[in-house]
Formats: structure tokens, C-alpha cells, sequence
């Protein structure tokens, strides 16, 4: 019974795009061609594995974590300057009536103490966070068409300075970035012969084709198999998020065969990237330690930016250049008679890396026949030389923080470093980059694509590690604010519509001591139905162009409030919350709108812990097309459906 039931809302999804249609069906042809290659495959060896390489005059070495990269604030100081235009589009499209923000920061462009500074973080959940994540994106993009009408947020993407995503988020983040920061039509509509977000045909089956030819399964594997191969040949070991990373990347990087020879750190060398016109990427994965099988709440948080890879934690605190995170470190430096590495950085790797729990969709289906024998072979000998328990991992080898800050990192003394998927600890939304004091965000829209429920929602899970972690030793000086349990989270609606967290910044600067680091205001903006059923199951590994568009738009809606139809002020409370850290430090009186928005949006601490049944939120804007009757696409979906139908008539 359950089953059927749970069929009907898939039918209807089809039902509901086929009649609005997906936003911006239709893209110039035009644009379809500006997808093109990026970041680029310069991978020393030309494909998968990392090759060695002269090193550079200035040896590569890991740094202490006390401050920004150079080159980190180096492109700040382009990047906040670019921010203020497309912020004052966003302040003028918000339209708060009795504040002239625009003209606020503009008259203080050239101090960016005052500029707002914005994140924003996609949380993990497969195939779900990634759609749900892009519908959020392409409310924030200004060049997605509509996005810039009346109540929607445009502009907020080419206002933000960062960009944080971690497993599936992580593939919505990888792939804006690996295909030169494509818009998210483009990206959704993909091109003729491209695999690129082609969700319908499975990952173990493989895609159509490579970018090149026609593509059967068992040449795909091969391909896939061959790559790896190289990699463990060449001497770096393989796991099996390495053949994870390879598949997916033929869906997420628009290149030929998922293009093999990407690689992160040549997101620095982008055009787009380079003249800081877009915000800077960062992946976050976690720290497991050897024999550990539970992921702690306190396990060291990686981030991998186009700079460096490493960590703020205590325990690591240092960073390594991306580019050459292959090279044999010990202690902070190459060796003077060691040599460099490049291409470690592989693009999908690092994807995969993140997401390293969907091996588990290789594991389930090892037997399945779309598999040939020797994929099934090979990864049946990787179980057996990790163990079952360290399926979830990818092996860094080289590790390179070996012998680094001894004292503190429980992995300084092996030669491997084997890190998991950035929500194994729970915090399934990356806001570890972005709650660094260094950084100085001051607003982090959190998009939450959770599945905390029976039913795949959200229930502020991600948001109470974080604040468990900032109390623990581990969080070393970062602070987040204070969240309530799951209870209240849904008795109170603070997963059915935006919710701001740390609104009264009393909340930190009061108490016995005189740190006054005032944290992100945290705006939650979780998965919840509009117009679609997008709480997909997070293993679920298909979906139909329906299904994509329609959880696509669904996240729109959920970015937008229905483009205001459901609160015409919301674009105005998006822009106070962006506000409300600077018009705090400049003394400047709350406007009355924002006074309004935040008593609307701020959780003010009120608890709701009663027991709550089964959470079963119907869409706020309802599945409308069903009115309309449209065809039904054949399948057995539908029989499931009808069935289900019939059923409910007959009760
Ligand atoms: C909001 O606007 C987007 C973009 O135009 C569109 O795709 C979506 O269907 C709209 N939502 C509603 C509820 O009208
Ligand atoms: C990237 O996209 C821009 C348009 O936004 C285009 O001008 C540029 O040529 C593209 N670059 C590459 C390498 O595809
Ligand atoms: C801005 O808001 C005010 C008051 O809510 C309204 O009168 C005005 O028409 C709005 N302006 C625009 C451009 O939407
Ligand atoms: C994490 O917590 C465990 C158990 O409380 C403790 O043994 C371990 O030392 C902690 N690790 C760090 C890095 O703080
Ligand atoms: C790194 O060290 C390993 C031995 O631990 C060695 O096999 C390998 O050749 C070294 N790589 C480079 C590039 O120096
Ligand atoms: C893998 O197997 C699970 C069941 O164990 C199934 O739900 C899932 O669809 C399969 N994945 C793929 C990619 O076929
Ligand atoms: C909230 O989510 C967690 C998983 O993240 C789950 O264990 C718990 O049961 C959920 N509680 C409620 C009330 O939904
Ligand atoms: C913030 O909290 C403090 C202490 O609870 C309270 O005195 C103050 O009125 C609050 N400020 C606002 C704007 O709500
Ligand atoms: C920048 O703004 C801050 C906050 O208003 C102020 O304290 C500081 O003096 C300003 N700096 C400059 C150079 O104007
Ligand atoms: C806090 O919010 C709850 C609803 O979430 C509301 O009932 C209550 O009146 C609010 N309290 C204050 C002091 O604003
Ligand atoms: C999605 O949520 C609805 C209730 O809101 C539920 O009936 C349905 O079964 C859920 N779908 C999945 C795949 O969990
Ligand atoms: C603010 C804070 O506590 N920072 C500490 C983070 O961890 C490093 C390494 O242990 C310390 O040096 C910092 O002081």
C-alpha cells in the first residue's frame, strides 16, 4: 500500500511539468553553445592519473590555517568589489520601502567592512540536494530568465562570495564550475550528444554517449575501469570513489568521457573565476581515521577550494596547494630531493570524494547485470583489501599532511589519508567554510535538501551538529547559532518556509567572555513542496527529464516563496537578512520592514518538543496541473498509479 501511495505524487510530478512547463523550456541556441569546457583538462598526464612535474622555484609547502590564502584575499578584493552592483540590483528588486539600501552601499563601496558579505551552502542528498540546489540557484542567478520579476531574489548569486556544496550539493557546485559557469537551464537542457545532466539514464548503465560516439555499458566501464587503472599504476592507490567519481562525472562535466583530466585547481585559472566574476567554489568533505567506522561530530572538516585543500580544525589546521596535493609532504614541505605531482586534484575525484557514501550505489548493485564481470571483479577485490567497514572511503595517498602538526592530527603518521563524505558527521550542510571568523561572512543562505524525515524532509538536523560542534573544542573559536530540536523545527513550521537563526546577536556577545565574534546570520531555506513532490529517496539513482525539471522549478518556488505569491515581502526579508550584520556595525536603525521580516522569519527561541506523527507537508501551492488532465507517459509508473487510484476510489 505504502508503495502505491508513494508512487501517485511521481505521476503527478509529470503531470505538473508537462503542463507549465519547465522555467525557461526553451534557451536560445546561442546560449546552448556558451556551455562549453571548464575549468580545464590540465592534467599533466593528459587523462585520470597525476603525473610528477618539475616542482615550481617556490616549492610547494602547507601553511598554517590562522589566516586567508594570499591568493584568497588577493581575489577578495576584486571579488567584494564586484558584488556591490549586482547587490544593489538585489536591494532594488527587494524593494524595502522605508530603507534605501542601494544607495547604502553604494555610498560605502569603497569600505568593505560595511558590504554585506553572503554564502551560500548546498547540503548533500543525491540526486534530491542537487536539483532542489539548482532550483535555488537559479532564483539567485540574474541570467536565468524571470528571476529578476517581481518577487524573486535575482542577483544574489552575483552577490555572493561564496559558493559552499558538499555530496550531492557538491555535484550541483562541481558542475556549475566544471562547465564555465553555465546557467542552470543550460546546465538542466544540457546539448545534443552530452550526457550532461541526463539524470533518466542510470549511472551504473552509463550514458548514451561519450561526447564522442555512442557508448555501450560495457565500454563505458572499461573506459572508467582503464582510468583508475592508470591511477593505481602510476602509484596513488584507488577506492571505490574512484570509480564513483569517473561515473558521475559523465553526467556532471560536459566534456568527452566526463572529461578525465579536469582537475579543481584549474577552476583558479578560469576566465570567469579569475576576474572574480563569480563566487568562489568550495567542496567539504570529512576526516576518518583509521579503524574509525562511526563519524564523530568532532572529525577533522576539509574544505577543497581552487586554491588549497585542508582544514580550520584544531587538529590539522593547515592547508596544501590544490595543484600539487599529490606531491610526497612531510612535515609541511617536498623533500629537497622529492618531486612534485600534479592532477591528484582530478575534477570528479574531488566530487566524489564529497559524496563518497554513494559508493553505497555501486555496493547495492554489484550484482546487477548492467555491471560487467570485471568492474564487479574489481571492486569486489578493493572490499576485500579495505573491508567492508571502509567501503565509504577515498584513499589520499600520499597523505599529504603527514608528519604536519604531529601533536594534534591523529593521521600525521600514516602515508594515507582516508576522507568521507562531508555529511557523514551529520552537518549535511557545508557551513564549516563559512563560519570562520577569517572569512567574515555575514549571511549564509542554507539550502537544505536533507533527508531528516520518514518522507526525505529536512528537520534542522544539518544546523544542530554545527551548533553541538561550535560548543566543542573542535569548533576553535568559530560560534553558530543556537538551534531547537526536530520537534519544534516542524511543530513550528521552521522547515515549511525560510527561517532566520541569530538574528539578536546578543546571543554571542553577551556571557562572562569578552570575544565578541558575531557569527553568520544562518538563512534556512528548506526543502519543502510547492508545486512538486521533490523529496525523492536519497539512493533513488533516475529520474526523468519530467521529474528533474519539475524538482528543478519545486526549488525555484522553495528560493522564492512562489515568487512572492505566497509572501509578497519575502524578497524584502531576503535583503534584510543580508543586511542586517552591516546595519548593525554601522548603527544603523533597523528599518521598520526589516523589524517586520525578522519578527516573521527569526526563530525567537520559543520551543514546540511535543511528539510529532508522521510529517507529511502537501504542497503549498498545490500539484495544479492535475486539474488540467494531461496525457500519461507510459511506464509502470503509471500502472502503479492508477492502481493506486483505483484503490483510493474505492475506499
Ligand atoms: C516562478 O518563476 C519561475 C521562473 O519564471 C517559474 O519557473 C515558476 O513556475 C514560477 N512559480 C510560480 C509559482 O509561479
Ligand atoms: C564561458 O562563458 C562566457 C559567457 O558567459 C563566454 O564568453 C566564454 O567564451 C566561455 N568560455 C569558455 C572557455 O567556454
Ligand atoms: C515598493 O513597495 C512599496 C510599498 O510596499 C510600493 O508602494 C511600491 O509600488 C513598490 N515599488 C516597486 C517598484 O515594486
Ligand atoms: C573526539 O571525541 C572523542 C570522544 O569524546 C575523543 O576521544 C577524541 O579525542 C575527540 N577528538 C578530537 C580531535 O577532539
Ligand atoms: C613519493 O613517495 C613514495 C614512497 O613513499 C615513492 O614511491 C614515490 O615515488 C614518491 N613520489 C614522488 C613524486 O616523489
Ligand atoms: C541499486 O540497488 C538498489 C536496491 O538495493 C536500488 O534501489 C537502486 O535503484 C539500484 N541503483 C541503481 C543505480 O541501479
Ligand atoms: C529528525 O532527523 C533525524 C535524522 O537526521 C531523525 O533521526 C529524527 O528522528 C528526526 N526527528 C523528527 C522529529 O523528525
Ligand atoms: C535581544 O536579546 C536581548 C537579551 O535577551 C534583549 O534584551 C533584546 O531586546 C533583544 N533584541 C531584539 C532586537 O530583540
Ligand atoms: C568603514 O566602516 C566602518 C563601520 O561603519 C567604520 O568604523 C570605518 O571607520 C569605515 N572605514 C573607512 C575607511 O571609512
Ligand atoms: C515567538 O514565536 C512564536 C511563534 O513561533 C510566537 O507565538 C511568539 O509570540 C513569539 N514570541 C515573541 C516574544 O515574539
Ligand atoms: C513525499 O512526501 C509525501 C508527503 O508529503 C509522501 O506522501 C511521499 O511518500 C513522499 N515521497 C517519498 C519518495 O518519500
Ligand atoms: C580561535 C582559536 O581558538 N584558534 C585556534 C585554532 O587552532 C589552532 C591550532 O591549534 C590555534 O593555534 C588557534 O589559536
Amino acid at each position: 500500500m505504502r508503495s502505491l501511495q508513494a508512487a501517485l505524487p511521481l505521476l503527478l510530478l509529470s503531470f505538473v511539468s508537462t503542463v507549465l512547463g519547465a522555467p525557461n523550456e526553451q534557451i536560445p541556441h546561442a546560449l546552448a553553445r556558451e556551455l562549453l569546457r571548464r575549468a580545464a583538462p590540465d592534467s599533466p598526464s593528459g587523462d585520470y592519473a597525476p603525473a610528477t612535474v618539475d616542482c615550481p622555484s617556490q616549492k610547494p609547502t602547507i601553511r598554517d590555517a590562522a589566516t586567508l590564502s594570499p591568493s584568497e584575499s588577493e581575489w577578495l578584493q576584486k571579488r567584494r568589489a564586484n558584488t556591490i552592483d549586482p547587490m544593489v540590483a538585489f536591494f532594488k528588486l527587494a524593494n524595502i520601502s522605508d530603507f534605501d539600501a542601494a544607495n547604502y552601499v553604494q555610498s560605502n563601496s569603497k569600505n568593505f567592512s560595511v558590504i554585506p558579505n553572503i554564502g551560500i551552502a548546498m547540503s548533500g542528498g543525491g540526486y534530491r540536494a542537487l536539483m532542489n540546489g539548482a532550483g535555488f540557484i537559479a532564483a539567485a542567478d540574474a541570467r536565468t530568465p524571470g528571476s529578476t520579476d517581481a518577487g524573486g531574489i535575482g542577483n544574489l548569486l552575483q552577490a555572493s562570495t561564496y559558493l559552499a556544496g558538499l555530496s550531492g550539493g557538491g555535484w550541483l557546485v562541481g558542475s556549475i564550475f566544471a562547465n564555465n559557469f553555465s546557467t542552470i537551464p543550460q546546465l538542466r537542457d544540457g546539448e545534443d550528444g552530452s550526457a550532461l545532466w541526463k539524470f533518466s539514464r542510470n549511472i551504473l548503465q552509463g550514458p548514451k554517449d561519450s561526447g564522442l560516439s555512442i557508448l555501450n555499458t560495457a565500454e563505458y566501464w572499461h573506459d572508467i575501469a582503464g582510468q583508475v587503472d592508470d591511477k593505481r599504476d602510476a602509484g596513488y592507490g584507488a577506492s571505490l570513489t574512484d570509480y564513483w567519481g569517473r561515473a558521475l562525472s559523465y553526467q556532471l562535466i560536459n566534456d568527452r568521457d566526463g572529461g578525465p583530466s579536469y582537475t579543481f585547481s584549474s577552476i583558479a585559472d578560469a576566465d570567469h573565476f579569475t576576474a572574480a566574476d563569480t563566487p568562489m567554489p568550495i567542496l567539504v568533505a570529512d576526516e576518518r581515521h583509521p579503524n574509525e567506522v562511526v563519524i564523530a561530530l568532532n572529525s577533522t572538516v576539509f574544505e577543497f577550494n581552487p586554491w588549497e585543500i585542508g582544514s580550520f580544525d584544531p587538529t590539522i589546521f593547515g592547508f596544501a596547494p590544490t595543484k600539487y596535493v599529490g606531491s610526497n609532504f612531510s612535515n609541511g614541505a617536498v623533500p629537497d630531493d622529492g618531486h612534485c605531482v600534479q592532477g591528484f586534484d582530478q575534477y570528479g575525484y574531488m566530487m566524489g570524494t564529497s559524496s563518497s557514501l554513494f559508493n553505497q550505489i555501486l555496493l547495492q548493485n554489484i550484482s546487477d547485470s548492467a555491471l560487467p564481470d570485471f568492474v564487479t571483479e574489481a571492486i569486489t577485490s578493493i572490499l576485500e583489501s579495505i573491508g567492508e567497514d571502509e567501503n565509504d572511503i577515498a584513499e589520499w595517498r600520499p597523505n599529504p599532511f603527514y608528519k604536519y602538526h604531529p601533536d594534534t592530527n591523529g593521521n600525521a603518521n600514516t602515508e594515507l589519508l582516508t576522507l568521507v563524505d562531508g555529511g557523514e558527521d551529520l552537518q549535511n550542510l557545508p557551513l564549516h567554510p563559512l563560519i570562520q571568523p577569517v572569512r567574515s561572512v555575514d549571511v549564509i543562505f542554507a539550502v537544505d535538501s536533507s533527508a531528516d524525515t520518514t518522507f526525505n524532509f529536512p528537520n534542522g538536523t544539518a544546523l544542530r551538529a554545527s551548533y553541538e560542534r561550535s560548543l566543542n573544542a573542535i569548533g576553535n573559536g568559530t560560534k553558530f547559532p543556537a538551534v531547537p530540536d526536530a520537534e519544534t523545527f516542524i511543530n513550528l513550521g521552521l522547515n515549511r518556509r525560510p527561517t532566520f537563526f541569530g538574528c539578536n546577536t546578543s546571543e554571542f556577545t553577551s556571557g562572562s567572555n569578552n570575544d565578541v565574534t558575531i557569527p553568520p546570520l544562518i538563512v534556512y531555506v528548506p526543502l519543502t513542496p510547492y508545486t512538486a513532490y521533490s523529496n525523492a529517496s536519497t539512493f533513488d539513482p533516475s529520474y526523468t527529464d519530467e521529474e528533474r525539471n519539475a524538482f528543478i522549478e519545486n526549488g525555484f518556488n522553495v528560493a522564492t516563496m512562489g515568487n512572492g505569491t505566497v509572501d509578497s515581502q519575502w524578497p524584502a526579508c531576503a535583503a534584510c537578512a543580508v543586511l542586517s550584520r552591516s546595519l548593525e556595525r554601522t548603527g544603523t536603525t533597523i528599518p521598520a520592514t526589516c523589524r517586520s521580516c525578522f519578527e516573521q522569519h527569526c526563530w525567537n527561541g520559543t520551543t514546540d518538543s511535543t511528539p510529532v506523527g508522521s510529517y507529511e507537508p502537501q504542497p503549498i501551492l498545490g500539484l495544479t496541473a492535475l486539474s488540467a488532465g494531461m496525457h500519461i507517459k507510459a511506464g509502470s509508473l503509471v500502472w502503479a498509479a492508477v492502481g493506486a487510484a483505483g484503490l483510493a476510489l474505492a475506499l
